[in-house]
This record gives C-alpha cells, structure tokens and sequence, in this order.
C-alpha cells in the first residue's frame, strides 16, 4: 500500500466510526447482528467464554497456511469469499451488488491496517483478540460479562 492510499483508507476509517454514533436503530442492528453470529449455543446471549471461543475458531479458519498469523492475502481473501456468497444471494441489481462489493473490499483493506497494530503485515493472534474484546466491550453495556438484548444500546441510554 502506498502512502497515498493509507491516508485515503484512515480518512474512510475515521468516516465509518463516526457514522455508527449515527442513528440508534443501526446501534442496536450491530448489537443484534453481534449476537446472531457469535451466540454459539442459542440461547441469545454471547458469554466470555463463548465469544472468545468463536473468535479462536474464526481466527484459525482464516489462517489458511496455519502460521499462527493472518496475512494480508489471508484476510482479505476470506473476507471477499464471504463477501462474494452474499452478494450473489443478493437481489439488488449487480450496479448496486458491484458498489457494494467495492465498499466492502475497500473497508476489509482498513480493517485489516487497523487490526495490523504493529504493521508487520500480518495479524498475530493477539492483535486479533484485542479487536475482539473491544468489540465485545462496546456491545456489553450493562458490564456483566455477556453480550445480550439486554443490553441498552448507547443511543437509547441518552
Ligand atoms: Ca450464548
Ligand atoms: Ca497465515
Ligand atoms: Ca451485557
């Protein structure tokens, strides 16, 4: 990546942290969209336990050559895959589904600086947990240790 492009991808970064504060529908969309992909027993509530256990299991099906990091390739390409399936399973019309595409593939790239903290050009599994965590942190907002509809999303509280 150049220069160039690094500064174009922390200006977009900086615009799609600002946005989420946005409505507080899109909160409490994230909060449940978290919940759906990270409650592995069903019963509507992401533990510790259990979210650090789907993030372990993410983190070793995206490390494809089993080196104990994530790769640019690796990160991205795992990301596209996904991206592609839904897309396909999408009914907009492919001028909106190729905009999409682009959009997302242009944020996989930032995430993937963001979550590169050292920039070594790989994610270590550490880096990967931190991201997690705050992640997890930002959803839990009553502080009991599980993500849940429990949880006033922030908008709401105010
Ligand atoms: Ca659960
Ligand atoms: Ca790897
Ligand atoms: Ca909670």
């Amino acid at each position: 990546m150049n220069r160039k492009i690094v500064l174009l991808a922390a200006a977009a970064l900086a615009t799609s942290i600002l946005g989420v504060a946005a409505p507080a529908f899109a909160a409490s969309h994230a909060r449940d969209t978290f919940i759906k992909e990270q409650d592995l027993n069903g019963d509507g509530s992401v533990s510790k336990e259990e979210f650090k256990a789907g993030r372990e299991k993410q983190f070793a099906g995206i490390d494809a050559n089993h080196d104990g990091a994530l790769s640019h390739d690796e990160y991205v390409g795992e990301f596209t895959a996904r991206l592609t399936k839904r897309l396909a399973a999408s009914t907009d019309t492919p001028e909106k589904r190729e905009e999409e595409r682009m959009r997302q593939l242009r944020q996989a790239e930032v995430r993937f600086g963001v979550l590169d903290t050292d920039k070594s050009g790989g994610i270590t599994p550490a880096e990967f947990e931190y991201s997690g965590w705050r992640m997890f942190v930002t959803h839990d907002t009553n502080k009991d240790g599980a993500v849940s509809a429990a949880d006033p999303v922030a908008e709401e509280t105010n």
